[in-house]
């Protein structure tokens, strides 16, 4: 039976743009098992089975229900050891860790400033309002503001990308020469911002680019075919 997965959809139903989801899709696709995708707004806390955080992703095995990406992630590798590994070592495990925090501190906070505001024009109407005021309280001030000297912030926000960069320009994937969980997390964030962003992130160029192009190949195109307004 296919695993259930509650994924954060755009205006769209199949414009999922969630950087939490995109990490769980990905596994899910690694690991070669079937999903089927269910769209949740944010403001259907009541439609996510329980136990839940109020977020997503969160997925429903057999009667399994397990939320959190990271725990989600935990619970597929233990879940089917005979299936190709997230974390091909015990080291890759630990370290996928700073990869994870990384990602949250750095590249997250990073591009939200550069699409937040077209998050807000590209999700549903009946979530415009609530999104709006949970992050302008977030954020302390107007999404139009926080994104105005998007152009200006640019070129600091690549310089934070080098140890990435410096890293898939040597090899194929964070993971080595296969893709592993640690290259799920940081594309979930690229695939966030492409989803429901046109915003030109990384210079056409940048090894960063080429790395988030092979990650979009994968499973068949898995994520370039879904609908993106970036390229
Ligand atoms: N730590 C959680 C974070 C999940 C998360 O923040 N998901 C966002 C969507 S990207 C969400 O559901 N937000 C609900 C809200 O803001 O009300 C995880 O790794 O799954």
């Amino acid at each position: 039976m296919a695993i259930t997965l509650y994924d954060l959809p755009g205006v769209e139903a199949d414009r999922r743009f969630s950087p939490f989801c995109w990490r769980t899709r990905m596994a899910l696709a690694h690991k070669g098992l079937e999903v089927e995708t269910v769209p949740w707004r944010f403001t259907e806390k009541d439609r996510l089975p329980q136990p839940n955080a109020g977020r997503v992703p969160v997925i429903v095995d057999d009667s399994q229900v397990v939320h959190d990406s990271s725990t989600i992630a935990e619970y597929l590798e233990n879940r089917y050891p005979d299936r190709p590994s997230l974390f091909p070592s015990e080291a890759a495990r630990a370290l996928t860790r700073f990869i994870q925090n990384w990602t949250e501190t750095v590249v997250q906070p990073g591009l939200i400033g550069f699409v937040v505001l077209d998050i807000h024009r590209h999700i549903g109407p009946e979530d415009q309002a609530y999104f709006r005021q949970s992050r302008e309280e977030r954020f302390g001030g107007k999404l139009e503001e926080v994104v105005r000297d998007r152009d200006a912030r640019l070129p600091a926000f690549r310089e934070t990308l080098t140890p990435l960069r410096r890293t898939v320009e040597r090899q194929d994937f964070l993971g080595g020469t296969a893709p592993a969980y640690a290259d799920y997390i940081v594309f979930g964030a690229f695939q966030w911002a492409r989803a429901i962003s046109d915003y030109q992130l990384l210079a056409a160029d940048d090894p960063v680019a080429a790395w988030r192009g092979r990650m979009l190949d994968l499973f068949g195109g898995l994520a370039r075919k879904s609908p993106a307004y970036g390229g």
